[in-house]
């Protein structure tokens, strides 16, 4: 059987099962304390770090992005890196995004202070470097935004080991609840990761996030992958609609109320414009609630 040795909220680790459960391959997973420094473990990997695989026949692997290059060279049958070198190159610069600087200027400094160092004996978190952690995430949330308004994925067309990179580190800032909830508008468009099974990675598929700026007269462009799902075309309407926890809901209004002109009972007495607006967003209220149900 292969072997994972991970920890809980270790975005490496969590890349790497994530990569396993694309490809379908058979797993089992062992946390591994790595604050113990086991010989055993260090014998497999001398970093004394998780993620470290095993494979059936014994091949032992360390090092995430190591370890996501083998699978894709071994069991390349779902290809998770991109056809072609240039879109390699662009799913790898993204790869390093993540595992580099999105991991210094947020996850190490959220996950890392707030989890790591108790286990690692290293002292108290830092609250310079959480403050730190939660002013970078937005502007690496704008940025992931930005991609995602212009690509299908993260790093092009086809899903990849750029958004396996992006979902591993954003899964690990859920389970501790610090992706901001704020934050831009959640899509399920990182359609791939659907195994309910691992609920920190599902909640990560709700979380292919898009934003979109403000300008100064108050208008956005909404992205075309929103557009998409919501079925908008040029000269639909949008109704914006408050939820019973505050949120704001953007119903798309696709039917024209001519097209309703004989299939509703005539009302008893005439109503007013703005009863009409009530009952409408009432009704897509109601709508939200059964699909969230
Ligand atoms: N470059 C390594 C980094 C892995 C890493 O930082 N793992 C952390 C957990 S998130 C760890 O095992 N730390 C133990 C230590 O630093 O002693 C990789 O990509 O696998």
């Amino acid at each position: 059987m292969r072997t994972l040795y991970h920890l809980w909220l270790s975005p490496f680790a969590r890349k790497i099962r994530i990569i396993l459960k694309e490809k379908h391959l058979d797993f089992e997973m062992k946390i591994e304390k790595v604050w113990e420094r086991r010989p055993e473990f260090l014998a497999l990997n001398p970093a004394g770090e998780v993620p470290v695989l095993v494979e059936p026949d014994g091949t032992t692997l360390a090092d995430a992005n190591v370890i996501a290059e083998y699978l894709e060279e071994v069991y390349p049958d779902r290809p998770l890196l991109g056809a072609t070198a240039a879109a390699r190159a662009e799913c790898r610069r993204l790869i390093s995004w993540f595992d580099l600087k999105f991991n210094r200027e947020v996850t190490h400094n959220l996950v890392e202070e707030k989890m790591m160092k108790r286990f690692l004996g290293l002292g108290e978190p830092s609250s310079q470097a959480i403050r730190a952690g939660y002013a970078n995430i937005r502007y690496h949330l704008d940025y992931i935004g930005y991609l995602v308004e212009r690509r299908k994925y993260l790093a092009g067309d086809e899903f990849g080991l750029a958004d396996i990179a992006a979902a591993a580190h954003m899964s690990s800032l859920d389970y501790l609840g610090d992706r901001p909830s704020t934050t831009p508008i959640w899509i399920s468009d990182v359609r791939r990761l659907a195994d309910p099974s691992f609920s920190p990675y599902h909640a990560v598929r709700r979380s292919a996030m898009i934003s979109a700026k403000l300008t100064s007269k108050g208008q956005i462009t909404i992205p075309k992958v929103v557009r998409d799902r919501l079925k908008l075309g040029t000269g639909d309407r949008i109704q914006f609609v408050t939820d019973e926890d505050g949120r704001i809901v953007l119903a798309p209004v696709r039917i024209s109320i001519r097209a309703l002109k004989g299939i509703l009972p005539a009302p008893k007495r005439a109503l007013t414009l703005k009863e009409m607006d009530e009952a409408v967003a009432a009704g897509a209220l109601r709508h939200f609630r059964r699909r969230k149900t």
